[in-house]
């Protein structure tokens, strides 16, 4: 049986598990073959004093002149943290060049969290990056980054009525399904999925921690089950159950280095 090779483009992080260091052993667990485009090297991510920082826009037509050489194409896309706005037309070309026939492509846009930017994102690069959604099969930003694409104010209140809202000021961005990260009502907490117009809800026990990365697992279980042909929604419970059994293996001080989901893979 020969499974799909999707290609995921996002940073390598040295130090602190996300990005490429959780999509890449995510998904080849679930039996995705994995290529990967790195975008920067980065000594850790941007949530710990400092880091530092290699570019690889510039290697990247490199890269795509010995894809195209070899006639090299993908089943899929999972984007996540790009850095540079560059990486936008460069994405679009990534797409355009290497995706199969329907290759669906998942964009998780990650530039934001607790209603502020992380550091070295401007106006500027969200606004490139709403123009890129319009690229996407399914998007699943979290409430800030949400708030950030539609120009919303943002608010702590993270209910069914402001997700509503958001969703159908991104769906206005993009075709895709979209997929809002972090809802909260009842003491739960979960995704808003809004598609043509109708609205259901994945919810889960809300967990009193935070780590760091756990939007980039939430986004890198979603994607292996999405590309097994599943449907959204079980796919968003598989993410969301994956990140609480995480969360609740993980010692609650070592928050900048991401969650323990090594322990949840080897299960
Ligand atoms: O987990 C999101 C993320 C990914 N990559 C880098 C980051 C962050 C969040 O801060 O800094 C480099």
């Amino acid at each position: 049986m020969s499974c799909k090779r999707i290609c995921t483009m996002q940073d390598l992080s040295c130090v602190g598990q996300c990005s490429l260091t959780v999509a890449l052993p995510i998904l080849s667990r679930y039996g995705v073959e994995t290529c990967v485009l790195p975008t920067a090297v980065l000594s850790n991510h941007t949530q710990f004093d400092g880091w530092s920082y290699l570019d690889l826009t510039d290697e990247l037509p490199n890269i795509y002149r010995y894809w195209a050489k070899n006639g090299i194409s993908f089943d899929g896309f999972v984007l996540g943290y790009l850095g540079k706005q560059r990486l936008m037309a460069l994405a679009e070309e990534l797409f355009d060049r290497f995706g199969a026939d329907g290759a669906p492509v998942i964009i998780d846009p990650v530039f934001a969290d607790n209603g502020k930017l992380y550091g070295g994102f401007d106006m500027d690069y969200v606004r490139s990056m709403a123009k890129l959604l319009a690229r996407a099969d399914i998007i699943d930003p979290n409430i800030t980054e949400a708030c950030f694409l539609t120009d919303t104010p943002y608010q702590s209140d993270h209910g069914k009525a402001f997700a509503q809202l958001l969703a159908t000021k991104l769906a206005a961005l993009t075709p895709a399904t979209v997929v809002i990260t972090g809802v909260e009502f009842d003491g739960n907490i979960g995704e808003l999925i809004y598609r043509n117009g109708q609205s259901s809800y994945v919810m889960l026990p809300k967990l009193d921690a935070q780590f760091h990365g756990t939007g980039d697992i939430f986004t890198s279980v979603l994607a292996a089950h999405y590309f097994a042909g599943k449907p959204l929604q079980d796919c968003c419970l598989a993410a969301g159950q994956f990140v609480a059994d995480c969360m609740r293996c993980t010692d609650k001080q070592a928050h900048f280095y991401g969650v323990n989901f090594e322990t949840q893979l080897a299960k």
